[in-house]
């Protein structure tokens, strides 16, 4: 907006502001607006800038350079000599507006210089030039004006300078985000990302822009789609001979073997020639063929069954799936006319799919003459054109002496057979056809290993029984495994069964014709192991000692419970049950003398508890004096306590509201029995209660600073590192306390911090119901507790696993409290995204100037796990450390988020430059003097350095210690 030219700018009246051209303090011509009507009084001058356009922006800042004229250096001028002038703004849609009311204006600020000059004659006189920084917020209309009110001083405006921040555009987890004007106020604005060039949503990628102009918490992210892989922030397609499958996987990988890809971006590779992929196949797995044929057949011929058996293919065609077909014909005595067998021929296990080498197969007519080809087949036989591998066995049933087993095998081609001697002997023996089935009648007697069968002959027995035969296997498992026994008698235990399994049972009879049908299939199930055998006696026994023991266990348990309370009056209870369970697996004891907090739920009287633990004060001792805020149950006042025989000390009060329910009255004293039982110097001491008349009221010393969050903010940037780590330690050393104690606090935050006079902070807030109802910032969680979010540890939130490792996580948020003045965690952020960004791994960044070493405690304290965690005892010795070593402190975080997007991108070599280029040139004999020559010497300057050197203007003091941080950031810049 600085311009050589003329602005054009509305001045009024006329004898106001001129528009001249002046010398800056280089002796270059510049533009400016002057008025110095300093000898009469009641000045109102007006300069109004031309239409302003707000160009999307929300929050602008004004940057405007001026000189001002010292009043005391101008001789003879009247009491109404002004060193000041305001500032205002206008919005406007209208761009062409010639008039705006002076009450329509907004005021932006009232400008004061941090440099006056003095002119002592025309020829000696040394301009000042003072820089100031405003904004203005929530802009809506087209565009604004700006006018400059003068009131009767001597003002020279030479720049005005009107911007706005950016979050530039950005490329995160393959998501691309725009160039993003920030919101108004310091409000996020949340940005939702685009997937890059050949990349695809794996989660909605969002971001959010800061009103710093900084990008913070990517949320979700898009992933490279097949046939691409990530390089950077693009997705590149996968070269020849790789491929990527899937969108998941992360790179390209080498086409598996048997198979290629010629062309790029390939998202699977082909198979070569001869090998096949089945649907099933993962895209990663080789390319694989059909089986060679099963090798080695062997028969073996009882009766009218036959059992083959054989090897497997000498090549699998590389998988794991190879199973076996089995097909039966029956051929003509001439060996050429063959027609498929009946379907009264069985097959066992089964006749297709067979996984195991062998099958039995009955039924068969007697004098006939079968082959039988054995197919071996695989998860890509149905693939290949050519036909499938088979080995053939020819029998004939019901003959003696030596069959002559031919083995056939066929396949791509080839034909040769083989013939093997096998040692087989056949019975001769007519046909048992009348011999009619067997069933099973009874079963009885299940164990968890054993089951008994019994059954009765066949009706039509055609002859004397040999024996009868039981097939069994484990239902669904027939072609696993199935098991064969013989017997003369009529009933069997069959033994070594798995418990709990189901069995399938068959049985046939066999006499010396041989053998008949087997009967119909039964299935029965052995009994569970860690069943009890109700009817078992020696079981009942077991059972009844147990329960009897059981008793007796509780009956002791019981009294021991009843003896305690008697002697005690209370029972000593840990606050959560499985941090006692923990403790004591870890064998941890208390020390004898380690006071362990009593929770006041296990006082079978409440009231008793407030009596053992808080002083009954008498409330003519009490003399209230101001309301200082609002609590859950009522106001909290300030005011005095003089006991007989002590001083007077200032104490806080938090009464009781009237027409309180008695459950209320419990909860709120509950906290005056929980703070009683602390003494430490960084708990607010309880000074007593008053419940013997109303309202009922509970006394605690008094913080004059009230809570560590408004106090923080409300003294932005004053204090040193090594002040705000005292206060970090006074919270550690007490929350240690509260943990050796076994109190979990679970809603420690800088809000529930009280700050005394002397800095000292000290944790409050105990009450049972606080983050209930009290917190405003607990939200319900989605199993339906309240929970303030931002402050509470992942597990916590997940599953109210609130221990001392989870107050050690909000211990952290607090630390990061403390250094960045009570900005709010996450900003703007929703609890869910919090949540969210958490559980991906987001941790807050370092706030600005925040020393490295608090920043990694900070870290240290959000570990995921919370047994890795700090405990707070090693905090305080950490803390301890950083507070005896300060030098400790120098190295700051940086990071980018907290970086003024603003400030210039310079290049200096000397201190002079920098500090010219900071527009602080007016110091460099002051650091030339105090000895800061080279760059590297400023680097690690303190406040107390600068004030000593004779930098005394905090405005100035901040100004050069945030370019000393600009500085340390170009050479590091912390990703997001
Ligand atoms: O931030 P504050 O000033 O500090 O406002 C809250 C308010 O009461 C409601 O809790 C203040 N407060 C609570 N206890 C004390 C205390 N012991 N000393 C001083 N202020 C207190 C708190």
């Amino acid at each position: 907006m600085s311009a050589l030219g003329d602005l054009g700018w509305e001045a009024y009246p006329s004898e106001g502001w001129e528009e001249i051209s002046v010398m800056d303090e280089r002796n270059t011509p510049m533009r400016s607006y002057q008025v110095c009507n300093v000898m009469e009084a009641n000045q109102n001058n007006w300069l109004r800038t031309r239409h302003i356009p707000r160009d999307g922006a929300q929050r602008v800042y004004i940057e405007i350079k001026f000189t001002l004229r010292d009043c005391n250096s101008l001789p003879g001028v009247p009491g109404t000599c002004k060193e000041t002038f305001n500032m205002y703004y206008y919005e406007s849609n209208n761009a062409n507006l010639w008039f705006i009311k002076e009450s329509q204006y907004i005021k932006i600020d009232t400008i004061a210089a941090d440099e006056s000059f003095t002119q002592t004659d025309v020829g000696d006189r040394v301009m000042k030039l003072n820089t100031e920084v405003r904004d203005i917020s929530n802009l809506s209309k087209k565009g604004f004006y700006l006018a400059f009110q003068d009131v009767g001083a001597c003002i020279a405006l030479v720049s005005l300078r009107v911007f706005y921040k950016k979050c530039p555009l950005a490329v995160l987890n393959l998501a691309q985000f725009p160039d993003t004007v920030t919101g108004g106020d310091s409000a996020l604005v949340e940005v939702r990302g685009s997937c890059v060039n050949d990349s695809e949503e794996f989660e909605a990628p969002r971001m959010y822009c800061s009103g710093d102009g900084g990008w913070l918490v990517p949320i979700g992210r898009c992933v490279c789609k097949p046939g691409f892989e990530e390089n950077k922030d693009y997705c590149q397609p996968c070269r020849p001979g790789t491929y990527k499958a899937s969108s998941m996987d992360a790179y390209c990988t080498k086409c598996p073997p048997h198979s290629f890809s010629h062309q790029e971006k390939a998202s699977e590779c082909s198979c070569e020639k001869g090998f096949y992929r089945a649907d099933m196949d993962p895209r990663s797995m080789a390319c694989t063929r059909p089986p060679s044929a099963a090798e080695n057949p062997i028969s073996t011929l009882n009766d009218t069954s036959v059992t083959l058996e054989w090897s497997p293919p000498r090549d699998s065609g590389g998988r794991g799936d190879v199973t076996y077909n089995v097909h039966c014909r029956k051929c003509a005595n001439d060996g050429k006319t063959c027609s498929p067998c009946s379907n009264s021929v069985h097959f066992v296990p089964r006749q297709f799919g067979l996984s195991i080498p062998k099958v039995l197969i009955t039924d068969l007519l007697s004098n006939t003459n079968y082959t039988f080809s054995i197919e071996a087949v695989n998860g890509v036989s149905d693939l290949s054109p050519t036909p499938k591998q088979q080995v053939t066995v020819n029998i004939t049933t019901g003959q003696t002496g030596c069959s002559q087993i031919s083995e056939h095998r066929k396949g791509e081609g080839h034909q040769y057979a083989r013939h093997q001697l096998l040692q087989l002997f056949f019975l001769s023996f007519t046909l048992p056809l009348s011999l009619s089935a067997v069933n099973v009648i009874l079963k009885e007697r299940k164990s968890k290993d054993s089951i008994t069968l019994a059954w009765q002959g066949p009706d039509r027995p055609n002859g004397v029984i040999v024996e009868y035969e039981v097939i069994y296997y484990e239902k669904n498992q027939r072609d696993q495994n199935y098991t064969v026994l013989k017997t003369k008698a009529h009933t069997m235990t069959v033994e070594g069964l798995k418990p709990g399994t189901t069995y399938v049972f068959r049985v046939r009879a066999r006499t010396d014709g041989g053998y008949g049908n087997y009967g119909g299939e039964i299935e029965l199930e052995t009994s569970h192991e860690d069943m009890l055998a109700i009817g078992d006696p020696n079981q009942s026994t077991i059972l009844a000692v147990s329960i009897a023991g059981g008793i007796v266990l509780l009956i002791f348990l019981v009294a021991c419970f009843v003896v305690s309370g008697r002697h005690c009056g209370y029972i000593k209870a840990k606050q959560d049950p499985d941090e006692e369970k923990m403790q004591f697996q870890n064998g941890r004891v208390k020390l004898p003398g380690s006071r362990t907090y009593v929770h006041p739920h296990t006082y079978e009287d409440p009231n008793q508890a407030v009596r053992d633990f808080a002083k009954e004060i008498d409330a003519s001792t009490i003399r209230i004096e101001r309301v200082i805020g609002a609590g859950e149950f009522g106001e909290v006042c300030s005011g005095r306590l003089k006991l007989p025989s002590k001083r007077e000390i200032y104490v806080a009060i938090k009464s009781l509201k009237a027409g309180y329910s008695e459950k209320q009255r419990r909860d709120f004293l509950s906290e005056a029995s929980i703070m009683g039982q602390f003494d430490h110097p960084n708990i607010i001491r309880l000074e007593g209660v008053v419940t013997r008349c109303k309202p009922v009221m509970i006394i605690t010393e008094y913080m004059e600073n009230g809570s560590l969050d408004t106090f923080l903010k409300k003294h932005d940037g004053q204090f040193t590192v090594i002040q705000l780590v005292g206060m970090m330690r006074g919270i550690a050393s007490g929350m240690k306390y509260l943990s050796d104690m076994s109190y979990v606090h679970r809603d420690l935050a800088a809000r529930n911090i009280l700050v005394n006079s002397n800095l000292v902070c000290k944790v409050s807030d105990f009450g049972l119901s606080r983050v209930l109802e009290d917190d405003p910032e607990a939200a319900y969680t989605t199993r339906g507790g309240k929970i303030p979010i931002r402050w509470t540890a992942p597990e916590a939130i997940a599953y109210r696993k609130f221990t001392s490792a989870s107050d050690v996580w909000s211990y952290g948020i607090v630390m990061w409290e403390v250094i960045s003045y009570g900005e709010r965690p996450y900003w703007e952020m929703s609890n869910q995204d919090v949540i969210k960004a958490i559980d991906e791994g987001y941790r807050l960044p370092a706030p600005m100037d925040c020393p490295v070493v608090l920043h990694q405690l900070m870290l240290d304290c959000w570990e995921k796990s919370r047994s890795e965690r700090p405990k707070f005892g090693q905090i305080v010795n950490t803390l301890d450390k950083l507070i005896r070593n300060p030098n400790s402190l120098k190295e700051l975080a940086n990071s980018s988020v907290w970086e003024d997007p603003t400030t210039p991108e310079f290049s200096v070599s000397t201190v002079d430059e920098w500090l010219d280029a900071v527009n602080m040139g007016q110091y460099k004999d002051n650091f030339a003097s105090a000895g800061y020559v080279s760059l590297d010497s400023i680097l690690y300057i303190s406040l107390c350095e600068l004030s000593k050197m004779g930098v005394t203007l905090v405005g100035h003091q901040k100004k050069i210690l945030s370019a000393v941080q600009s500085l340390h950031a170009q050479g590091t810049h912390v990703q997001v």
